[in-house]
């Protein structure tokens, strides 16, 4: 007997060791995919967001079944009429890398609960409850892994179709659901769903979580969620739009409607984390397909919020909403390429860049590049120079693109440049200030120039 219980022993032990050395080596390879992803995240600045499905067929937007109060037998009908077939997944990666985009961010399910892939968990999905008996997410992702752009799944955690959603949150109060579901069991449904997401289209670049806010005080199992995400896809980014300072496990922190801190929508209210950042909006003023919705932003007010973002150190995530036929607007496309026209000739003055030594101003922002050259955005200024506080070791200042040598007077009490001459359509002034490999001190007097 007693040799049993020592060959037993060792045995636990041994297992202990091996499995905590199996955990240890995925947190550790958790933690070198995680630290490389978030690099690349960072360095990308620019994606599209997709707000599409069932919800286009209406064309009222993808909150039209809460707006409208349409309870879910009534707003099934549209799934029966959903049938994209001119979608084509090329066109919309090809649309992605005009506009000068590193990544997409595709609805797999927004609140209305309806599965965008074929998914086992339930029959509201694209393959049991519509015609359409393609995988559009499937399409889309093989196109994108071919042409080098991540691709990430917005999940919605709220839904307002599945039973066991329960208690209901804020919303979806008209669904005609009964009540005393098992919300943990959801949960089991969703990290179903999400195990699906991460195991059937090859690497995904994260998860983009929204809907926490309906139910701000349930258990969310979000521990145990993340976890999974973290081990099916170590380099799998996961934030979550919950206005709030972000949770452990959440990889980067996302700003809706908003520059980060600025909260003027009004529900931005979450503190600026030391997380990667993310500010996303739309072109005009619907994340789903709105037919009636005309209020476009110009592509210089899109430039113009891209640079801002960037200059807080933020990628920005501009959204587009299909139509129910799976086509983009050509007011979309339009913009899209003009901002990828400007993205051609500025992009070194965004991409791999860090916010700036000036924090955002009124008049624009600074962006830093990691050689240490610094971009000053001037995209709101009227005058002939521009006073900046005083930079350490900037050497010279010159106009982005052309190279114009820029007079710059070094004075204690900041960096005086002469802005070069704005031309009609410019979006941007980029002033270019090298730093020195010396420490370059400020004239006592004003007139000393650059030499
Ligand atoms: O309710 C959603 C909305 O439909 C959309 O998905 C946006 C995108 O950031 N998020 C929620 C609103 O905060």
């Amino acid at each position: 007997m007693k040799l049993f219980r020592k060959v037993f022993r060792f045995a636990f032990v041994l297992m202990l060791a091996c499995t905590g050395a199996a955990q240890a080596a995925n947190d550790d390879a958790r933690t070198h995919a995680q630290a490389d992803a978030v690099q690349w995240f960072q360095d990308a600045r620019f994606g599209l967001f997709i707000h599409w499905g069932v919800y286009s067929v209406p064309g009222r937007g993808e909150w039209v079944m809460e707006n409208e109060k349409i309870p879910i037998a009534e707003y099934e009908k549209f799934a029966t009429r959903f049938n994209p077939e001119k979608f084509d997944a090329k066109a919309i990666v090809d649309l992605a890398k005009r506009a000068g985009m590193k990544y997409i961010t595709i609805t797999s399910k927004h609140h209305d609960g309806f599965a965008m892939w074929p998914t086992k968990q339930s029959r509201w999905n694209i393959a049991d409850a519509t015609k359409f008996k393609r995988d559009p997410l499937k399409e889309l992702a093989d196109e994108a892994h071919r042409q080098g752009i991540k691709l990430f799944f917005y999940y919605s955690q709220l839904d307002w179709h599945h039973p066991d959603f329960s208690p209901l949150g804020k919303t979806g109060q008209a669904a005609g659901r009964k009540a005393g579901g098992d919300f943990n069991r959801y949960l089991d449904y969703m990290d179903a769903q999400l195990t699906e997401l991460l195991t059937n289209y090859g690497e995904i670049g994260g998860i983009w979580f929204d809907g926490m806010w309906d139910k701000p005080d349930a258990d969310w199992r979000l521990g145990r969620t993340y976890d999974l995400i973290h081990r099916l896809q170590p380099s799998a980014l996961v934030g979550s739009n919950h206005h709030k300072a972000p949770y452990p496990g959440e990889d980067f922190q996302m700003f809706e409607k908003d520059l980060p801190g600025a909260n003027t929508a009004g529900f931005n209210t979450a503190h600026i984390s030391r997380l990667p950042l993310e500010a996303c909006d739309t072109i005009n003023g619907a994340w789903g397909y709105n037919a009636k919705d005309h209020s476009y932003k110009s592509s210089k007010e899109l430039i113009h919020f891209l640079v801002r973002a960037a200059g807080a150190g933020s990628n920005f995530l501009l959204n587009i909403g299909p139509t129910p036929e799976g086509t983009v607007q050509p007011e979309f496309v339009e913009r899209l390429e003009q901002v990828g026209r400007w993205l051609q000739t500025n992009g070194a003055s965004i991409y791999g860049t860090r916010a700036g030594p000036v924090p955002p101003r009124s008049w624009g922002v600074t962006t830093e590049a990691k050689d240490g050259t610094v971009y000053v955005h001037v995209l709101e200024w009227q005058d002939e120079y521009l006073l900046l506080p005083p930079l350490q070791d900037i050497a010279s200042a010159s106009a982005f693109g052309s190279g114009e040598t820029l007079e710059l007077r070094r004075l204690p009490e900041g960096l005086i440049v002469k802005l070069p001459k704005a031309s009609a359509d410019q979006s941007d002034r980029i002033v270019v200030l090298k730093r020195s490999a010396q420490p370059v001190a400020a004239s006592s007097e004003a007139g000393a120039h650059q030499d």
